[in-house]
């Protein structure tokens, strides 16, 4: 059970097998209370524990995540793999736009895939079924994903030199934000019919994302969403933010988030050929 706001931790799996999750992993970060948005500590209501000590543990688990992180970061660099982390709230459509874009893209290079959810493996088997190496974590009654199970994710699923890596987050549009895997990019999906305020009611993920994916614009026609609106308050949070408005199921605007890929990779290589050699001795090493 996480301390924090009762939400349980669970256990995670990795593919069936258990995985056993440090004690004090938790979530919810004090970042939020950095940032300007939160009017105030997220977890006043915990019962039992003085705010002193809820402040300790957060700063804990978020110290030890960012380290875990910096390892994550240090392994795709060696490696110049791109990876990008996919987050939203539930069914906005990150599974159905990456077995699309698996699909589309694999030809051009070596793709790996991690998946997080709670339950199930129905996500994994969907992106399998493109012929993609991808790892299932299950996070049980945790609500994202951490960089610890992502270290994990990587000893198992040793993607390719050169990958791109695309991360499934859990459904969950306020943990996953707080939460750096070590990767490139944050990528926020946001579909149509969840409403043009999502930014200002979630503004930490918006916040923390490189870029905002606005999804099933297909469904415009039926709907009464703003489009312009919800730029404006999604560059209000974050003016730095690129958006790329798609449709997964119609493929309509996937070139623009294609061409986007393939410009942080120019970036990558750019960085890489830049660097010093990778430090000899990288236990991951492929
Ligand atoms: N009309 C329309 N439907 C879409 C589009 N993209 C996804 N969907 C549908 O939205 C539903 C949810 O899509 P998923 O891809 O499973 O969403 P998800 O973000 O992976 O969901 P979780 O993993 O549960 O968080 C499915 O019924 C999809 O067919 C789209 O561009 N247009
Ligand atoms: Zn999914
Ligand atoms: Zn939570």
């Amino acid at each position: 059970m996480c301390t924090v706001c009762g939400c349980g931790e669970g256990e995670v799996t990795m593919e069936g097998e258990a995985h056993s999750h440090h004690p004090h992993h938790g979530h919810h970060s004090p970042h939020a209370l950095a940032r300007d948005f939160t009017p105030g500590p997220i977890w006043a209501h915990a019962p039992g524990l003085s705010q002193k000590r809820m402040v300790q543990i957060e700063q804990d688990i978020l110290s030890k995540n960012d380290r875990y992180a910096q390892e994550n970061r240090r392994y795709f660099q060696t490696h110049g793999i791109l990876a990008l982390n996919l987050v939203s709230s539930p069914g906005a459509g990150k599974t159905t736009l990456l077995v699309r874009t698996v699909e589309e893209l694999k030809t051009q290079g070596p793709l790996a895939v991690i998946e997080g959810d709670q339950q199930t493996s129905n996500d994994v088997e969907r992106i399998r079924a493109t012929g993609a190496p991808a790892l299932q974590i299950n996070t049980g009654k945790g609500c994202h994903l951490d960089a610890h199970m992502v270290g994990h994710a990587l000893e198992r699923l040793r993607p390719l030199k050169d990958s791109l890596l695309f991360i499934e987050n859990v459904g969950n549009l306020v943990c996953p934000a707080a939460f750096d895997l070590g990767e490139a990019h944050k990528v926020v999906v946001l579909s149509v019919t969840e409403g043009e305020d999502k930014p200002l009611k979630y503004p930490d993920m918006f916040h923390a994302a490189r870029l905002m994916i606005l999804n099933k614009i297909d469904l415009l026609p039926y709907l009464e969403f703003d489009v312009a609106r919800c730029l404006e308050y999604a560059h209000r949070i974050n003016p730095q933010m690129d958006v790329i408005q798609l449709s997964a199921q119609t493929g309509e605007g996937l070139a623009d988030w294609y061409a986007w890929i393939g410009r942080q990779r120019q970036a990558l290589i750019g960085q890489q050929s830049r660097r010093p050699v990778a430090a000899a001795g990288d236990p991951l090493a492929v």
